[in-house]
């Protein structure tokens, strides 16, 4: 068979199956275009994305700046690897520098090799600025956290499906609750070895946990009063996604580390990075860190073009004017709905929880029927369904949305 032959979705289907490692198990829907909002099936059948592949198409579907960024440049320049200089990458760093308020940018492709580079960042500077012994750093994450799947981010993972049988782990761990100040304070007040503290301003795969206000600023200001640094993951909540370019300025909290990735490409090209100032990040010296891609032309290229789409277009703005319409909306109808207990979020990071328990399929069967009006949707855990549309919706089409999604919903109650 051609590669290029067009398949019917059951035949790409049976192909991934046949071929692929059955690392995901994706909704039974085949997706040969996309575009802005929408996606289209191999049947033609268009879908609004409501799940943005994972909040790395905040900007749209192939948004045309963006990919044409990317031609333009992977027909001129691809990769040079570091071992040489080009004329992309110092251009990048100091836009995205300035964008986003830091010294210094390490460029990485993945989120996980960026949440990687930020763990190394944060021990050396513990060995060589803090004082701590070598080999004692110890690094405080939460409880439900979601950083990536490499041997070292599951080692402190408590979701048994991606840490299990995947042994021996990473020692240098602790883990507290999400969301809980005083669990951070006593760990802070008797540990003189911690190093940093690593968390998401809104735990996405968890299931869309927003914590209270107040919790990163008073995060921040225990990692001040105990010399530690605040990691900040942004790989899924950054880049306008909640209604600000980061998550963390809801409260005007500015990370030590900053970790990205997704949607600083907009989706089209695997890009991500740690932007850090001057006091942290000069402890990296040459032969410290690095990787092939990371860096390269076309990532520096396409990352300028997909951050200069989100301040032009203003969608950090737009993403809290439609997350909001969406909630206020949702919350209409949950008022007397009995499969749904509630709707929570903030800008396009929303989640419903379907009353029913997490073994149920109630979730994936309510996602099914979406896809069968045309909204695709997938369930976190059980009976979490993640809403996050990319942020270039019209309020006109958030509405329809939200129209389909709650006559779905209305197929489920009693
Ligand atoms: C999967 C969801 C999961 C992330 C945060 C780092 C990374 C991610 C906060 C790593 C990646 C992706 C990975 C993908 C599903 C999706 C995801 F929350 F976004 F839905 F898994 F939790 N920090 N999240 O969310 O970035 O290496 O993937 O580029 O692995 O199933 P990556």
């Amino acid at each position: 068979m051609a590669v290029l032959e067009q398949l019917t979705s059951q035949q790409a289907i049976d192909l991934e199956n046949k071929y692929g490692a059955h690392n995901y198990h994706p909704l039974p829907v085949v997706l040969s275009k996309g575009e802005g909002v929408y996606v289209w099936d191999v049947d033609g059948k268009r879908y609004y994305d409501f799940l943005s592949a994972y909040s790395a198409v905040n900007q749209g579907h192939c948004h045309p700046k963006i990919v044409n960024a990317m031609v333009q440049q992977a027909q001129t320049l691809a990769l040079t690897s570091r071992a040489f200089y080009n004329d992309m990458l110092g251009k990048y760093e100091k836009f995205a520098c300035e964008f986003f308020g830091f010294d210094k940018l390490l460029p990485m492709n993945t989120g996980a090799e960026a949440v990687e580079t930020a763990l190394k960042l944060c021990r050396k500077w513990a060995y060589e600025v803090k004082g701590i012994a070598e080999n004692e750093a110890e690094i405080i994450v939460c409880e439900n956290n979601f950083h990536g799947r490499t041997t070292t981010i599951i080692s402190f993972s408590n979701d048994p499906v991606a840490r299990k049988n995947f042994g021996p782990y990473t020692n240098g761990f602790i883990k507290i609750e999400y969301n809980n100040l005083d669990a951070l304070e006593s760990v802070l007040k008797n540990n003189p070895n911690i190093s940093g503290f690593l968390v998401e301003p809104i735990q996405g795969e968890a299931g869309v946990y927003v914590p209270d206000e107040h919790y990163l600023s008073g995060a921040k200001a225990l990692c001040e009063k105990y010399h530690v640094l605040f990691i900040a993951d942004e790989v899924q909540t950054g880049i306008a996604r909640t209604g600000k370019l980061l998550a963390v300025d809801h409260e005007n909290v500015k990370p030590d580390i900053l970790i990205l990735g997704k949607a600083i490409s907009g989706g089209v090209y695997p890009v991500s990075a740690v932007l850090a100032n001057n006091s942290i990040m000069d402890v990296i010296k040459p032969g410290n860190h690095g990787s092939t891609f990371g860096g390269n032309p076309v990532a520096a290229a396409v990352a300028t073009a997909a951050l200069e789409v989100i301040r032009d277009e203003k969608l950090a703005e737009r993403a809290s004017v439609l997350g909001d319409l969406f909630r206020k909306e949702l919350n209409k109808y949950i008022e007397t709905s009995k499969i749904v207990n509630l709707v929570r979020g903030k800008g396009l990071l929303n989640a419903i929880v379907i009353n029913d328990d997490e073994e149920s399929d109630t979730a994936w069967n309510i996602c099914l029927a979406l896809r069968d009006n045309g909204l695709l949707a997938k369930p976190t855990h059980g009976n979490i369904i993640r809403f996050a549309p990319p942020l270039v919706m019209t309020e006109e089409q958030l509405l329809d949305c939200v129209s389909i999604i709650t006559k779905t919903l209305s197929q489920f109650e009693e």
